[in-house]
């Protein structure tokens, strides 16, 4: 593989330290399935409150983990499949600010000053440290990918007419939409939360921080998937030993993701007040469209593994299925990225239900929700990141998996936990059970505030299936930390490459082969969905203060003041 040194040892660096905060994420994870159904009493996690236990459980699972993959699998594909340089110091210094960045926010969530959760909007408050923390990691990250820009221009220059790698338009189409994403965060903790947590405002516009929280919210989750997105694209329909099935279809997803995801985030904010019901009308639309292209790739990957199957000996409508390459230990990565897929059917479909205004108002703010995300971001995104990291480092690292059967076994035993786990939610979300809250004891004890006995039984399968995805992860520490202590042989980095599946119909469109127009129609998009009601909500009379929490109310627990 080209690569240049320093960048092989910012990217090992950025695959390998996620994955070890990882053992405190999963961690935190188990601890809440327990907690909810009282198994463990809140003051017994290890010294560790609720709202800090969630906090460190989003922060490093949804935040930390993905943001430093997403950066270390984009300098692998561009300097890959461009064959190029990045510029290093553009990638050293993003790498440098991520790492104080997640310091920083994990220095404050450990010792009890920042319990804001993952979403971190007021009234929680958080030490100024935190906010510094988050502006310095976006930094990083925005360094990170303009290192790549002047590869990608030099590229360009000298291949005029060629089509830019399919790899390459998915990770910067990942870039554009965390670009835009990260401007309302970054105005939202520069000019709003900062200046409120170190006192220098005593109030604060709550729905415009929720605003422009979510304005960044939800692109953020395409941010995650589209990583995932490039492995399916473009290595999966050659680990099922076929073809991508279209070339178009692929970029035409890609582009249309950059256009859709932003101007949508109200869809997080069906129950807020302050938004007027027609703005929220349009996301409402918005929302339905930016399910296409996630609909166009299920077909294109289902006819990608069809080739596949079929190419050896797979026949008829449905029985091809059985020929793929489930258990076969030379292509182990395979699984780790159909199992996401299956996964992301039943994510998908509860996307588009919470998507529905007059439904989202059954199931806003209850446990269905994190068993949604579970099936979309603790999915196909989650399985990706294991799968290519595993894959990445040690093929970087010039190593070897020990027991390539026990690296397979790793996302057949995630799905069937994070699949029962969800269904657990699920029913307790019908039955109204919130989610995030601290119910006193737990959820289920009936000592505890608001105890509903309806809630035991979806939280007892909920814990069942938290234990499985712990033992799915531990297999996977297993693995990756055997390979990392593995004979290291650096000759090998010369055939080490990244999967690159042919295409089936190598389709040359116009209008996909440039990035720009697409970024010029997401500003407009965005502009035409947010500048209105943004300007409404900042210039509103009725500023919705800060209120904040009694210092012994369960909200407040934990945010030492
Ligand atoms: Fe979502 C809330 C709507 C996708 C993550 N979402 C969340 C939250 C997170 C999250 C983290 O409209 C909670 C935020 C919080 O903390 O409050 N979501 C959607 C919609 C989609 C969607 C319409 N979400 C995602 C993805 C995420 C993610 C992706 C992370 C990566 N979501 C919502 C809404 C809310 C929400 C509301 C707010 C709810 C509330 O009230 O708070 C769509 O993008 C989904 C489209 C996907 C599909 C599925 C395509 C299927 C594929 C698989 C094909 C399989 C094959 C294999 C080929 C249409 C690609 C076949 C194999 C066989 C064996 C058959």
């Amino acid at each position: 593989m080209h690569i240049q040194p320093a960048i092989r040892k910012i990217v090992l660096i950025e695959l390998i330290l996620p994955i070890v905060l990882l053992i405190f994420g999963i961690y935190h994870g188990l601890l809440q399935t327990l907690y909810r159904a009282g198994y463990i009493k809140v003051a017994s996690m290890l010294g560790i409150n609720y709202y800090q236990g969630l906090t460190a459980h989003g922060v490093i699972n949804a935040i930390v983990l993905t943001t430093f993959f997403a950066v270390a699998f984009g300098h692998v594909v561009v300097t890959s499949c461009l064959k190029k340089n990045l510029h290093v110091g553009l990638a050293a210094s993003g790498f440098v600010l991520l790492l104080i960045g997640t310091l920083l926010a994990a220095a404050m969530i450990f010792t009890g000053h920042a319990s804001v959760l993952y979403t971190f909007y007021p009234p929680l408050k958080a030490h100024p440290l935190f906010y510094v923390g988050l502006a310095l990691f976006v930094v990083g990250s925005w360094l990170s990918f303009y290192s790549w820009i002047p590869t990608y221009r030099l590229w360009r220059r000298e291949n005029p007419t060629r089509k830019v790698p399919l790899a390459v338009i998915g990770i910067f189409s990942t870039f554009i939409v965390w670009q835009i994403a990260t401007v309302p965060v970054a105005v939202e903790v520069l000019f709003m939360l900062l200046p409120w947590s170190l006192g220098w405002v005593a109030e604060i516009n709550i729905v415009l921080a929720r605003t422009l929280f979510w304005f960044f919210g939800h692109p953020l989750v395409y941010f995650w998937l589209l990583p995932t997105y490039v492995m399916y694209y473009t290595m999966l329909p050659k680990l099922a030993g076929g073809k991508l099935f279209s070339d178009f279809a692929g970029r035409f997803a890609f582009l249309l993701f950059c256009v859709l995801s932003a101007p949508l985030g109200f869809h997080h904010q069906f129950s807020d007040p302050g938004i007027g019901v027609n703005w929220k009308a349009l996301h409402t639309v918005l929302t339905s469209f930016v399910a296409i292209p996630s609909m166009m790739t299920a077909f294109t990957l289902a006819a990608s593994m069809e080739h596949g199957a079929k190419s050896v000996g797979g026949t008829g409508l449905f029985r091809w299925w059985g020929k793929l390459p489930y258990m076969d230990a030379q292509r182990w990565l395979f699984p780790y990225l159909f199992c996401g897929l299956v996964i992301f059917i039943f994510g998908g479909v509860t996307g588009i239900i919470n998507a529905s205004f007059s439904m989202n108002s059954l199931i806003h703010n209850t446990a269905w929700i994190p068993a949604h995300f579970h099936l979309t971001v603790g999915g196909p995104v989650f399985l990706g990141i294991l799968g290519m990291s595993l894959y990445l480092v040690t093929g970087l690292l010039g190593s070897d998996i020990r027991n390539k059967k026990l690296a397979l076994w790793v996302p057949y035993l995630w799905t069937l936990g994070v699949c029962t786990f969800s269904t657990g939610l699920f029913m307790g979300g019908l039955k109204g059970e919130p989610r995030r809250t601290n119910m006193g004891l737990s959820y289920v004890n009936p000592e505890s505030t608001g105890f509903r006995s309806e809630w035991i039984s979806g939280a007892s399968i909920g814990v069942l299936g938290g234990v499985i995805m712990t033992l799915s992860v531990c297999l996977f520490f297993f693995v990756f930390f055997r390979m990392l202590a593995e004979k290291k042989d650096l000759t090998k980095l010369d055939s080490f490459a990244l999967i690159e599946s042919e295409a089936y119909h190598d389709e040359n469109i116009g209008f996909v082969r440039n990035l720009k127009p697409w970024i010029v129609a997401a500003v407009i998009a965005v502009l035409c969905s947010y500048a209105i009601p943004l300007y409404n909500i900042a210039t509103s009379k009725d500023i919705v203060g800060a209120v904040p929490f009694a210092p012994d109310s369960p909200m407040a627990q934990g945010t030492k003041k």
